[in-house]
Parts: C-alpha cells; structure tokens; sequence
C-alpha cells in the first residue's frame, strides 16, 4: 500500500488540480503517478504489470507513445525466411492499451527530471511522480552511406529484416537469387537481438540448398557463395554459443569476415572498415543489419549515460542519479543483450522495486542480466541461447531437463515460431507472463 500520507496528499492535490482546471494551465489530466514513455514490449509489459498491483485508479498511470502500430519484432526473421506474414504480426498500439491508462499518443519533445516533468513534441507539459523511460531504441539507416536509397528502391537486392517496410522484401531478394555472392553483416556497436544477423543467413543458406543453389559440401563449386561480414572478432558475443556457431560456419563453408564494419553500399559494392583498412566486396544480394542507438530525445537529455542510454543500476533498473526514474528494454544501460526475453525478466524487477520505492522500502528485486537468443540455425532448428550478466549461460530447459541448449533442436524451433508469438500477445504484454518463470 502506499503511504496513507501520500495518498491523503495525491487525492487533495487531484481535488485542487480539477477545481482549478478550467483557472489553471495544468489540468488535471496532465499529472499522473506514473508516466511509461514508451509503448513497445517493455512499456506495455511494465504499465499492465504495475496496473496488475491494484494499486492505480484511472490515469494514474499514464502512457506515452507516437506509434500507430506496435509490433511483434522477433517475428520479422521469420517473415525474412518466408514462414510468416508481417501484417499478422502486428496491431494496432490503442487497441493493446489498458482502457484504465491515459495514453498520450504523441512523442516526447524533453526530459525535465528535477522538475519531474517532460514535454511532448506539441509542446504539452506531463508531471509525474515516478518516470518509467521505455522507448527502445533508433535504427540509424543513414550511418551507412547509401543504405536509406539502397532500402527504398525496391528493385534492389538489398534488404533488412530490421524494419517493417523490408523484412518482406528480404525473403523476396532470397527467393530470387540464382548464384553470385550473398552477404549478411553485423556492425560494431550496440544493436538489439544480436543473433538476429545470421539467423537470416542460417534460414537463407537453407533455402538455397533445398533449391539447389548451395551445397555445403562444396561451397566453391556451388551457384551461390555465402560470407558473413560482422563487426565483432567471433560469431557470438557469449563464448559456449559462439564455439558451435563457429563450427556451424565452417561445416556449412560460409566464409566469415571478422571485424568487418560496413560503411558504405555503392551500387554492387559494400565497403568495410576492417583493421587493415577499407576492404570492398562486390555482392549480388546483401543483407545490412543497421546501426542502432539512443533516441535523440534520451540521449540529449541529462538521463543518459556516456554512450545515450538511460543510465540505471545494473541490477535494480533504477535511475542512478535520479531515484524516481526507471528504464528497461532496449533504452536502458543494463549491459545485456537486447531482447524480448530480456524485458521478461527485467519487467518484474522494475516493477517491484518501483512499487517499493512509492511505499518508502527498500529495493529488494535483483536483475540478473537475463537474456535469451532463439537461434534459427536452419528451417525447423533452433539453438536456445540464455544467458546472464557476463555471457554466462543460464539455460531454462538445461536446468529442468539437463539438456544441452546449444544443440539445436526442433522443439525449440515450434518455441520460437508458435509459442512465443502467442504468448507474448496474450500474457506477455497484458503483465501476465515472466518468461522462463512462467505465467504471473
Ligand atoms: C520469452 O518469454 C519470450 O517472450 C515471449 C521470447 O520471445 C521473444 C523469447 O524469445 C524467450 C526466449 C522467452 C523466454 C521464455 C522461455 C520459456 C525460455
């Protein structure tokens, strides 16, 4: 419960804020006890877990938000291997916004946290109590020259599973390839689902190899030759997975270019900054993961940390200069990988500790860098990667089953394509599931 002291307070102030509505600029739709900025997996999976307290009356709490659709992200690898259409993925963000929530279907302009307040980009002032910054993240198409005209012409065969607008067009550049060099990147620096980049590589040499385009056997005498250009010095960022993707590559002879950053696509080219300098490889399809970051509106303001992101505790996700705010998700400094998974887990954390936090007690919720990577290694397997803080696995089914997740399995795959799709829509952002601790 709160403080009756505090809610004595909250209920005065509402009363005065609703009799001087029509005197005073401030209305009293503007106060909330919570403000979420964000409406993707995090915010919703916060908001309606905090909801789920009984603690909040109607627009108490509040969501902001300028999309008109949320999505169903970890779908769209899928959608780039031709197993899902990317309209079903997604709907419309009002409708998965809980009635008892004032959403404010607009963008944030700036940040006031010693006034515990922000500023939509019309300009509106929000006040809170406790500030949830939930955005996730920008994909910066421009920071690889010639990407953004590459992306739209839609006669190119380059693609990305990371938007909406061409994680379809990736499965058409597949499907129409007949023999030439693919290639598939990764860049350096931060992006969100790192297994992302070769999971459309895995599904892709698939593909051609039931076509009969690609045979691993003899990578060199077939149609079309794979490389997999990344940024980073190994196939994974977490060593027991990256030693069987490793092996993965090299059985199914795809070349692999380490420390290859992509800068630059012109025309047939991509160019790559590498140690030795600027290497160009000429391709018949490419498929570009983009650099990622900080939305401008959290990197300029003073919640973020040196590299943009909200800078929170590792462990509790509350700001570490300002103690009424939180973040999550891929906008937060947390040092995982970002994913869904890991808003499964970070979720419950948040949300206890904040609860705590309003009633004066101490945090006692720990998050302990939770993360999960559902490999699709090829059609119908998948490699189950879970891991904490320090690349250190932590794996579901291992512990209940003791069985290895490295090894790819089917039933991992029907997880990935079935389950977690249905699950996420109907428990996960509704506040009612906690990932590998089961429904809430
Ligand atoms: C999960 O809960 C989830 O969200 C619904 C995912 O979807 C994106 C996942 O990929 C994973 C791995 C989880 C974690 C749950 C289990 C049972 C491992």
């Amino acid at each position: 419960m709160f403080q009756r002291r505090t809610v004595v307070a909250a209920k005065r102030s509402v009363a005065q804020w609703r009799s001087l509505a029509t005197a005073s600029p401030v209305s009293s739709g503007r106060n909330h006890k919570i403000v979420v900025v964000g409406g993707g997996t995090a915010g919703l999976t916060i908001s309606h877990q905090l909801l789920h307290s009984g603690k909040f009356a109607q627009d108490d709490i509040a969501v902001i938000d300028p999309a008109a659709w949320h999505h169903y992200q970890p779908g769209w690898t899928l959608v780039g291997g031709g197993l899902k259409d990317k309209t079903e993925l997604r709907k419309p963000l009002n409708s998965l916004i809980d009635p008892k929530f004032k959403f404010y279907n607009q963008g944030v302009g700036t940040f006031s946290p010693t006034e515990n307040a922000l500023t939509l980009e019309n300009g509106d002032k929000i006040n809170y109590e406790h500030l949830v910054v939930v955005p996730g993240l920008s994909i910066n198409y421009g920071a690889i020259k010639g990407l953004p005209e590459a992306l739209a012409d839609r006669n190119s065969t380059v693609s990305t599973i990371y938007s909406y607008d061409t994680c379809d067009k990736a499965f058409r550049n597949i499907e129409n390839l007949r023999g030439g060099n693919a290639i598939f990147t990764q860049p350096v620096g931060v992006v969100k689902c790192a297994g992302a980049p070769q999971k459309i590589m895995w599904l892709a040499l698939d593909h051609w190899k039931r076509a009969g385009l690609y045979n691993p056997a003899n990578p060199s005498d077939s149609p079309i030759k794979i490389s997999f250009a990344t940024g980073l010095p190994m196939m994974f960022g977490v060593p027991k997975y990256s030693v069987v993707l490793e092996q993965m590559r090299k059985d199914r002879g795809v070349e692999g270019l380490f420390q290859h950053d992509l800068l630059a696509i012109d025309g047939k080219a991509a160019i790559f900054a590498s140690p030795e300098g600027e290497v160009t490889r000429q391709f018949d399809m490419l498929h570009v993961t983009p650099k990622m970051g900080a939305h401008g509106f959290v990197k300029n303001s003073s919640l973020a940390n040196e590299a943009g992101f909200v800078d929170v505790d590792e462990h509790t996700t509350r700001h570490k200069k300002f103690p009424n705010v939180w973040s999550a998700g891929d906008a937060a400094s947390l040092p995982t990988s970002k994913t869904a998974a890991a808003v499964t887990a970070e979720s419950p954390v948040l949300v206890r500790n904040l609860l705590q936090s309003i009633e004066g007690k101490e945090l006692d919720a720990s998050y302990d860098g939770y993360t999960s990577c559902p490999l699709v290694t090829q059609y119908g397997k998948v490699l189950l990667a879970e891991f904490k803080y320090g690349g250190v696995p932590k794996e579901t089914f291992g512990n209940m089953f003791g069985i290895d997740q490295a090894k790819p399995r089917r039933a991992f795959y029907y997880l990935k394509k079935d389950f977690f799709p249905w699950v996420y829509y109907n428990y996960m952002i509704k506040g009612n599931w906690g990932g590998p601790d089961g429904f809430l």
